[in-house]
This record gives structure tokens, sequence and C-alpha cells, in this order.
């Protein structure tokens, strides 16, 4: 309690996820996490809960993985296909939106192991000419903080007829840019958290020039074949997600309408954002062994969770290409979220790598079912919430605790 309103005093000036930072090039530094394991059994009735509001609120289906020391506990809800009713299936691949961004970060903060890439050198040094602004570096781009507008808010400003306009389209990482530039940049660089797919549009860029080989190979080999993920795919531009998977489905804007099938897409309009497929389980594979130091060399690491706060309550951080969240028990855990048409995705685990969570939704463009989802998260790391004392209802009947008033921050 003691540490909760500590830090809730020291970020002030925050607003609705800009975080102004110190200068323009150190950003302000996070409050120290808490790195120990998660102490409790999941809450698996707590997860379950949290999938049926999901499907309550307008998702076909739901499922989630959590993994551990203790086992493997999958929970799938609904629908993974609204034409045949197949069940949601937890082996079943689906898109995994912005969590990619975690895989792009990985691959560059390689190179920077490699000494072929330095973070904080500007980004024009490898890609002469891309950007107006020499003061731009590897790490404003995944720190989300270089200011380059996100094109995709105009894009997808009418939901439906903005993704029928882009879901069979190629766009080159050129084109992608060129639409972020025509905007007016949303601040100087380095001094404000301002998330956009532009930054990681470059980082997929600057993979292929430094490596010169497209980035699907760079994924491969960097980290799908080491850590093993054999369900776990690059296909861009192709349309299809390969073998069992789940179907997407996007709500219109207007809530009356019909769902929309959005599984096949080009998703090109994201591509090193936000294009890749992949499983729970591979997730959870992913997410522990990037804590655990699989892929990248400590100091590498340490650099991709130096995190900054991103919210105003001063729960929610972001490193390079990496969220942190800190949960109500007093608990950091690690990953990405993702959203593109049709689902919804969490991947999550421990700073120990012990414990990991993959949740997924087959809906988008409904935020109240994304939050559902993202109530999995509570239960599956910090187990049961603590039963209140016999006399403390009766004293205190009208203040809620604060950890169930944290509950609903996703
Ligand atoms: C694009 C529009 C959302 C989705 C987007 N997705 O920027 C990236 C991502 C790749 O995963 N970001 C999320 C569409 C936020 C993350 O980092 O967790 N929304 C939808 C609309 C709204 O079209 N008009 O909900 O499917």
């Amino acid at each position: 309690m003691r540490r909760r309103l500590a830090l809730s005093t020291t970020v002030l000036a925050v607003v609705a996820g800009v975080v102004p930072a110190a200068t323009a090039h150190a950003a302000p530094s996070a409050p120290t996490p808490v790195v120990r394991a998660a102490q409790t059994a999941p809450d698996m009735e707590g997860v379950l809960a949290a999938l049926r509001k999901t499907l309550t609120t307008g998702a076909p289906g739901a499922m989630v993985r959590v993994s551990g020391p203790d086992g493997v506990r999958t929970e799938a809800l609904g629908v993974r296909d609204k034409v045949t009713g197949a069940a949601m299936d937890p082996q079943a691949r689906f898109r995994i939106g912005s969590v990619t961004k975690t895989f792009s970060a990985v691959v560059l903060l390689q190179l920077v192991g490699e000494g072929r890439v330095s973070l904080d050198a500007p980004v024009v040094q490898y890609l002469p000419g891309l950007l107006p602004d020499e003061r731009i570096t590897v790490r404003h781009l995944l720190t989300h903080r270089s200011g380059l507008a996100d094109y995709t808010n105009a894009m997808f400003a009418n939901t439906v007829p903005g993704f029928e306009a882009v879901r069979n389209r190629v766009f080159s990482y050129q084109e992608l840019v060129d639409l972020s530039l025509a905007e007016p940049r949303t601040g100087q660089p380095g001094v404000a958290y301002q998330y956009s797919n532009a930054n990681f549009a470059v980082a997929g860029m600057l993979i292929e020039k430094v490596t010169g080989r497209p980035v699907a190979k760079a994924y491969e080999r960097r980290i799908i074949k080491p850590l093993r993920l054999r369900n776990t795919f690059y296909v861009h531009p192709g349309t299809q997600i390969p073998g069992l998977h789940v179907r997407g489905y996007l709500h219109e804007d207007q809530s009356s309408l019909p769902l929309v099938d959005s599984t096949e897409q080009t998703l090109s309009w994201a591509q090193s954002a936000g294009a890749m497929i992949s499983t729970t389980a591979d997730l959870n594979t992913f997410m522990s062994g990037l804590v655990r130091g699989r892929i990248l060399r400590p100091a590498m690491l340490d650099e991709m969770l130096t995190m900054t706060p991103v919210n105003a309550a001063n729960t929610r951080f972001y490193g390079l290409g990496l969220r942190r969240y800190d949960l109500s028990c007093g608990l950091s855990v690690y990953g990405h979220t993702g959203t593109v048409q049709g689902f919804y995705t969490y991947a999550f685990a421990t700073r120990d790598g012990k414990r990991t969570l993959s949740a997924l939704a087959n809906t988008s463009n409904r935020g109240s079912a994304n939050t559902a989802l993202g109530e999995t998260l509570e239960p599956a790391f910090c187990g049961k919430p603590p039963v209140p004392a016999a006399g403390a209802l009766r004293t205190a009947p009208e203040a809620p605790a604060p950890e169930a008033s944290q509950r609903d921050e996703y």
C-alpha cells in the first residue's frame, strides 16, 4: 500500500497516454518494478469469468493459456468459426497484431548487440533521407517517442470501409512512411510517448536495410527457430492464416450491423508493426524465452526492459517494443497487446519467465471486449483476491479495496 501511494505521486504530468519527458533525450524513469515470481496459483475461475465477460461483450470466442512450473492450463469458450460453429481451440493460430512489435524490437536489439546498429544513432544514418528530422534515433522508434504520426488513425477512422480499402493492398514500407509524413508530426523527437505504427514500419525497414533480407527471414532465423516456435509465421503479403486457425470478426462502428469476417487480409498496413500469426503456446514460449534472456544478451534485455510510464495511474509502462503492467498484487508483468481487425491479443510473462499468459478474443473494434479479455491477467498472475476479514465488511461497506478498483485498467 505504501508503495502504491509513493508511485502515484511520482508522475504528475501524464495526460492520456502522452508522457512528457524531462529533456529531449532523457525519458522519465519508471519506478522500480516488482520482480518477484507469481506466488499464488492462477485463479482459473477468475480467468473463466473474464472470458465469459469477453463473450457477453461481443466476442464470438475467447481463449487463454496460462503456463508455469506447475503446469499448463487452457480455457476456451465460444466459437472460432461462426459459420461452421467450430469451437474455439487452444491449438488454433490467430493474428497477434502488435505483439509483432516485440519480435521486431528483439531483432533490432540483436543487431545492436552485434554492433550493426546503434540505439542512439539517427535513423537517417542507416536510411539516408527517409525521415525529415535527423534527431530521430533508433531508440525513439522502439519507445514510440519519434513524433512520427500514426497513419492508421486516418486509415481506420471509418472502421469497416477503412479496412475493406486496405485488406488486399500491398504497401511498401516507403509508402507507409510517406503516409505518416503526410501528417503533422506529433512532437519533437524524444519528448513524449505517442504510440505510432509508423515507428515499427521504420524499424522493419531498418532491419531489411541492415540485414539485406526481408524481415520474415530475420524473425525466422533469430527468434522462431531458436525458440522452436512451430506455429509462428510472417506470411506478408499472403492473406491466409495457414493451417488450423481462428476466424476474426470485426465490429462495425454502427453496432446494429452484423460482424464482418476479417480473417483474410494482407496486413500490409502494419507489416513489422503487426502482421505476425501465432498460437497461445508459442506466445508463452516467446515471452518466457525473452525475459529469461534466451534470445537477447543481458545488456540488450536491460535496454528493452527500461520502462517509462504511459498512463496517469502509473500502472502501465513502455520499454523498447515491450509493455509492463503493474498488477494490483504488486507484481509486474511484461509483454504486449495486439489489436488487428477481428483479433484482440494479450501476451505477458512475469520477470522470471516462470508464469506466462496468452489470451485471444476473435473480435475487435469493441473496447469492452478487449477490456474484459485483459481482465484475465489479474486472476492468472495474482491468484484469487484476498477474502476480506469478516468484520471488515461491517465497518467499511462503502469503500472498495484499491485492488478491486484497479482491476478495470487494461
Ligand atoms: C488498428 C485499427 C489498430 C484496428 C492498431 N493495431 O494500431 C496495432 C496494434 C497493430 O495491435 N496496436 C494495439 C481497428 C493497440 C496494441 O499495441 O495493443 N480499429 C479494430 C478501428 C477503429 O478500425 N476505427 O479495432 O479492429
